[in-house]
């Protein structure tokens, strides 16, 4: 929560909304009344989809029952494209820009920052590759962000990062790199993210870590809390150990995950892992920020100015009584006779 804190205290700084989503957000009963009230999409056009191989129905039936979807592949040429983005553009060290490395210098890097480099990170250079915002305007993921979160979902994150191996990180180094302690996200009131493994991933490659069905469960100490992380013992005996999920693949597995259910990155152990996240939301005015970076979105870059304390905390106050009286701005309509009854 400590090393957190930063980040929340700028996420509050540029969108008062975003405390709001940040403390409620984590109620399954707020949880619950939103997706009920979401407005699913089933009309997607998929033809022209690089992940034409992939059902879209079967997609968001394990989106729904097990918050995790594994059937995703990119092809060839577009991993590969990625590939060769990453290893000839320079990344930062561990989520801040003090130090800018090309992959291939990692050890200079080490040297240079002057303690472990767990991740390196492009933020909103990745916005220079074509290839990304090939997978990120894709037509299967759009239709499958729209029958899970409903027609009001949008790209609200675009990340491209490199996982280094490392023996002498601190545990509050693999906080901050999401690594080896399970935790949910709260980036929007509802979200969905996609990641593509663009090396291939094995055991000791640092694979990501699903608790499945903890997307729709949550015990009370797990939501009264302001915590995201908890002990990866507890969250496993509270939520069943066999509902643990590793996620292995080569280059080019993509899954999908529900992120309010507890996951985790775990740490590389062999070659450094790429790995690219395309994460949705459902409103337009949270702007959060990824570790003091704009969340690289669509709308990269329009995060609200900072205003004064008092007129944040007036903001908040308003933003929590609309919530309260069950005026929910900017999430969705009401829904529609029409909209099919999958959940
Ligand atoms: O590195 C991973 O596999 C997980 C990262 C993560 O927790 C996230 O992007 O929300
Ligand atoms: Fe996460």
């Amino acid at each position: 929560m400590a090393a957190r804190l930063p980040i929340y205290m700028a996420n509050m700084r540029d969108n008062p909304q975003w405390l709001a989503m940040f403390t409620l957000g984590r109620f399954l009963p707020v949880r619950r009344a939103l997706r009920r009230l979401a407005h699913e999409s089933a009309s997607h056009d998929c033809s022209h989809s690089m992940f034409a191989g992939s059902n879209m129905l079967a997609a968001l039936a394990a989106l729904r029952t097990e918050g995790l979807f594994t059937g995703l592949r990119m092809p060839e040429p577009v991993c590969e494209d990625i590939l060769r983005f990453a290893q000839s553009t320079s990344c930062f060290a561990n989520l801040s820009r003090r130090v800018e490395f090309p992959p291939s210098e990692y050890n200079d890097a080490v040297v240079r920052l002057g303690s472990p480099v767990l991740t390196g990170h492009y933020f909103d250079r990745v916005e220079e590759c074509a290839a990304v915002a090939a997978v990120r305007g894709d037509p299967l993921l759009h239709a499958v962000a729209a029958g899970y979160l409903g027609r009001k979902a949008r790209v609200i994150s675009t990340r491209l990062w490199w996982s280094f191996p490392t023996s002498d990180a601190s545990d509050a180094d693999l906080n901050l790199a999401s690594q080896e302690k399970l935790h949910f996200d709260l980036d929007d009131w509802r979200a969905l993210k996609f990641f593509f493994y663009l090396t291939p991933v094995d055991h000791d490659g640092g694979p990501h870590v699903y608790v499945r069905r903890t997307h729709n469960r949550r015990l009370a100490r797990h939501q009264w809390t302001l915590m995201v992380g908890h002990p990866n013992e507890e969250v496993l005996n509270a939520y069943g150990s066999e509902n643990k999920t590793t996620v292995l693949g080569g280059a080019g597995h993509g899954f999908a995950v529900d992120p309010f259910g507890f996951h985790m990155g775990t740490v590389v152990r062999n070659s450094p892992r790429l790995m690219l996240e395309v994460g949705f939301g459902v409103s337009s005015v949270l702007g959060r920020r990824f570790h003091g970076e704009p969340a690289v979105s669509l709308g990269f870059g329009a995060v609200v100015p900072a205003q004064t304390p008092r007129d944040n905390m007036l903001k908040c106050l308003r933003q929590a009584s609309r919530v309260s009286a069950g005026c929910w701005p900017d999430l969705w309509s009401a829904r529609s006779p029409s909209a099919p009854a999958w959940r």
